[in-house]
């Protein structure tokens, strides 16, 4: 248990600086100070005194940097990546942790699920039909038959990986070490993503974004889908190549594609995918994180940074998640 904040040893009221494009600034203030009352909340692109922050509780690194505060004790992320927080730039001493909450999770594998269902009862298929009224019977097949592979077995890949199991599909999940989860079979190592591409139908991306996952989803790793295989990605934009995607997709190794991040986001107005009939966007709404549901982890944060006693969820700053 960490001690409260009103106890002896919690010398100064915590000062939180809030930044965030996504987030509202006055719902989190109005959460914070409900369990600790004390705490000191500065926002905005100025921050008059930035030695006197102790916590930066972001979504991106403000204008300014995460450097201008001298005295951080800790970087909370509103996010469950980390990878939009230009971690490289700080000091690597700062202790940082990211955003995992049961929602967060939920909303997750409610997604994964929704874009799996849609290809799995051949949802796009039938659209391209309807454009043409064409009445074509395609017989459904059963999930047991239908293989799935998710990229990413961490807090979100392995919830997602076993609610699909749980559906009744083939699931296999890669990730850097061996997993035990129900219904999942395990793989690791880049020997082995070949041949499990190759033998799945749809592929979810929940890798984190590193130097080491950059670009995984390009023309290579497509070139080994077999036909009709679909890809949903909710890593981040950056782990897919666009021109292979639209190149792939035009070869037809690619079916279809759910697609909610991108490499700029908002995705410009110009952009080739918006109008391209095999790929389904959203805009970056997977799952979200708010205050009512993801504040508690935050809150214990604060005091644990305050306390210096080891985050929740703390983000191992070697492998960059
Ligand atoms: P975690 O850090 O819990 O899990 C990451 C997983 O990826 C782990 O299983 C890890 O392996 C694996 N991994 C990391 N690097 C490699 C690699 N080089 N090769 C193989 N496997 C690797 O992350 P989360 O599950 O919490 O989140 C994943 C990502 O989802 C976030 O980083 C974020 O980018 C994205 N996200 C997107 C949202 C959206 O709305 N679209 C919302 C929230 C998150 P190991 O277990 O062995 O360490
Ligand atoms: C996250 C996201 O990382 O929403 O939490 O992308």
């Amino acid at each position: 248990m960490t001690p409260s904040c009103d106890q002896p040893g919690y010398a100064e009221p915590a000062t939180v600086y809030f930044h965030s494009e996504l987030d509202d600034p006055l719902q989190w203030q109005a959460t914070l100070k409900n369990a600790l009352p004390d705490v000191r909340f500065v926002t905005g692109s100025t921050c008059d005194a930035p030695e006197s922050v102790d916590i930066a509780l972001v979504w991106t690194p403000p204008p300014q940097g995460l450097n201008a505060f001298p005295n951080l004790k800790a970087v909370l992320s509103l996010g469950a990546g980390v990878d939009q927080l230009q971690l490289e730039k700080l000091d690597p001493r700062i202790p940082v942790a990211r955003l995992i909450d049961l929602t967060l999770t939920a909303r997750m594998v409610e997604y994964c699920k929704a874009a799996v269902f849609y290809f799995h009862r051949n949802f796009h298929l039938h659209q391209r039909l309807q454009v043409s009224r064409i009445w074509e019977f395609i017989p459904p097949m059963s999930a047991a038959e239908r293989h799935i592979l998710v990229l990413g077995q961490g807090e979100l890949g392995a919830a997602v990986a076993v609610g699909l199991a749980g559906e009744g599909f083939g699931v296999s999940g890669w990730s850097r070490s061996i997993k035990s989860l129900p219904g999942v079979k395990s793989l690791s190592g880049a020997d082995r993503l070949e041949s499990a591409v190759a033998a799945s139908d749809i592929v979810i991306n929940l890798l984190p974004l590193t130097s080491q996952t950059r670009g995984i989803l390009n023309r290579e790793f497509f070139s080994w889908f077999k036909t009709g295989t679909c890809l949903i990605n909710v890593g981040r934009g950056a782990h897919l190549n666009e021109a292979d995607l639209l190149d792939a997709l035009h070869r037809g190794k690619i079916d279809a594609a759910f697609l909610d991040v991108f490499g700029q986001e908002p995705l410009p107005a110009e952009h080739p995918f918006w109008s391209h009939t095999q790929l389904h966007l959203t805009p970056h709404v997977a799952s979200l994180s708010d205050p009512v549901h993801s504040a508690t982890t935050v809150i214990e944060n604060i005091r644990r940074a305050m306390h210096g006693v080891p985050l929740l969820n703390a983000v191992d700053r070697s492998c960059g998640y």
